[in-house]
């Protein structure tokens, strides 16, 4: 793949979660990260979109107009078939706490026994927005809802994601195994493939 340009980007986030995983899936590109805590106090905008490109776009104008830096924002979720694409945008407000909103899932899977009942995806939606444009990209990854939670590391519904390929759940694997094969990877892999299009 052809290098690109230096870029720095403002990585508009407040989940430390998302943070740790764009920046190991970004090491050794040309993109640098700016944090959003090093831009003092900004509100934090509403996410009132229906869809994750929606959320992704409002949150990386609402960033970008605050510091004018060309800005990198991400909406994501977890899409359940059986609950008609619950909790989907509402991922982060499923319940007060991960420990909560996972076992709110659990809970309502109760009556899904078999994996296809289970079925679940990863979605994530990368907007960049720069003075006069937007790219917009989107990934997602498939698997199922185990039964009962497995593994600590990641964050979110990461313990009760299970990824059939590597017979583990995404709280199972270690940051590197995850970015192997996650929404949040896939999305950012085609990001980078529009940016060095886009710098030809
Ligand atoms: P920002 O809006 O500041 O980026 P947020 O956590 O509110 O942070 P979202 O609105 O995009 O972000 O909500 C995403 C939620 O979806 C997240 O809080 C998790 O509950 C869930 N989620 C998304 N990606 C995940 C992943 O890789 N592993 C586990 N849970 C994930």
């Amino acid at each position: 793949m052809k290098p690109l340009k230096r870029l720095r980007f403002l990585l508009a986030t407040q989940n430390e979660g998302k943070v740790r995983e764009i920046e190991q899936a970004l090491t050794g590109s040309d993109i640098r990260l700016v944090s959003v805590r090093e831009q003092g106090a900004l509100t934090v905008p509403e996410e009132t979109g229906l869809t994750f490109l929606e959320n992704a776009r409002l949150k990386a104008l609402h960033y970008f107009r605050l510091t004018k830096i060309p800005t990198l924002a991400e909406d994501s979720g977890l899409v359940v078939d059986f609950l008609g694409g619950a909790p989907g945008v509402y991922s982060a407000r499923f319940g007060p706490t991960d420990e909560e909103r996972i076992e709110k899932l659990l809970v309502l899977l109760k009556p899904c026994h078999g994996h296809k009942e289970r079925r679940a995806r990863f979605v994530s939606a990368f907007c960049l927005a720069q003075m006069d444009s937007v790219v917009e990209v989107a990934g997602e990854v498939k698997g199922w809802i185990a039964k009962e939670t497995r593994g600590v590391s990641g964050f979110g519904y990461d313990p009760v994601f299970y990824y059939p390929p590597m017979r583990k759940t995404f709280g199972e694997m270690t940051i590197e195994e995850k970015n192997q094969v996650s929404h949040r990877s896939r999305a950012l892999e085609k990001l980078r493939q529009r940016l060095v299009e886009l710098i030809d």
